[in-house]
């Protein structure tokens, strides 16, 4: 067969809501293009740990303790699934990992932002899994499959975490004057970073025409967003509390809610590296590789050590 009938072949595929597997003929961009999507995501899921983690000594009690450490260890767990898919196209981890120390491999801007206090655990539990749920939902019907079987374990544990994020909200919107000073300045601080999490508006995104013909995405990252803001101008309501923009109402004719403008040029100095945290972010995810080393190595001697003896018993 002619490569542009390999191609046919493949788009008819998608067409017909086919799941593509790793050993299928694929064109060398769709490849491409999920490795990137999905390497992206799993480091986003691993440097997502980070601003977190920095809380679970300081968890005001020994129930939100541990909540909060099952939650990073599912963040860890949910970047492992995700390397394993994108291993499955053909890159080894070792490379994407390097990717990401190197600056080659983005992961999302959202994790570029401090965590100042407690209620920022909530806040992210209610509005970063919220946004990283509106986004991935879709992605497990994506028409790769072992991306798409990842997705759906992925966002069980997903809206979990904005559950239990959303309830520890409830609890400080409750709570005294002080309390729920801090929750609004968390929410005033997370909002802005977390619409960004959608990438940028479509007629900027240079990967979304592709994406969608291959049914990688299945919606635009415009249409997301404004979902999102759809949930959260409802669900902020019960929290008592508002969300930091002005131009936030409701538009009857549309049956949505109209929003303020982003600021993009916010958006690109994060993503180009010259966030807040960017550099705290991936020193540490570079310290934790080298101090890492021995467990490598010991693992991989281990597993030469295993092979061997079986050899050696297969021989005998
Ligand atoms: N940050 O053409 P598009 C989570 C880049 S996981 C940084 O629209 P695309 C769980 C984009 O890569 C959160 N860069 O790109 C959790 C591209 O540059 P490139 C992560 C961004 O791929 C919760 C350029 O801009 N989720 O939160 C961002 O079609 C709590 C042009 O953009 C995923 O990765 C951004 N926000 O659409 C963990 C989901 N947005 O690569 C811990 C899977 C865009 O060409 C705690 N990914 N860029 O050099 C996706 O759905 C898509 O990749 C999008 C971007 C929608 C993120």
């Amino acid at each position: 067969m002619a490569v542009h009938d390999f191609e046919k072949a493949f788009q008819e595929k998608i067409d017909a809501d086919v799941r593509i597997e790793p050993k299928d003929w694929m064109p060398e961009k769709y490849r491409q293009t999920l490795i990137r999507q999905i390497s992206q995501h799993a480091h986003s899921e691993i440097v997502g740990m980070l601003p977190e983690g920095a809380w679970i000594s300081r968890a005001p009690s020994l129930k939100r303790k541990q909540i909060l450490i099952a939650k990073v260890q599912d963040e860890a767990g949910h970047g492992l699934y995700l390397y394993s898919a994108a291993e499955t196209l053909g890159i080894s981890r070792d490379e994407m990992i390097e990717q990401l120390h190197s600056g080659k491999a983005k992961y999302s801007s959202i994790f570029n932002y401090p965590t100042l206090s407690w209620a920022d655990m909530g806040v992210i539990g209610w509005l970063v899994d919220g946004a990283a749920i509106m986004n991935q939902v879709p992605l497990c019907r994506t028409s790769y499959g072992p991306y798409s079987r990842a997705m759906i374990r992925v966002c069980k544990e997903e809206s979990f975490h904005q559950r239990q994020g959303f309830e520890s909200l409830l609890v400080l919107s409750n709570g005294t004057e002080e309390q729920r000073a801090m929750l609004q300045d968390s929410i005033n601080r997370w909002w802005w970073p977390s619409l960004m999490m959608f990438g940028p508006h479509d007629s900027e995104s240079t990967n979304s025409e592709a994406s969608m013909k291959w049914k990688i995405k299945r919606f635009s990252n415009d249409e997301l967003r404004q979902r999102f803001v759809d949930m959260c101008a409802e669900q902020v309501k019960l929290l008592n509390m508002t969300l930091p923009d002005p131009d936030l109402k409701w538009n009857e004719a549309r049956r949505s809610y109209d929003f303020g403008k982003i600021d993009w040029t916010e958006f690109w100095e994060v993503v180009a590296g010259n966030g807040p945290c960017n550099k705290e972010r991936l020193e540490a995810r570079r310290n934790a590789w080298d101090e890492g080393a021995w467990v490598r190595e010991a693992a991989v001697a281990h597993a030469q050590k295993r092979a061997a003896r079986k050899q050696a018993s297969v021989a005998a």
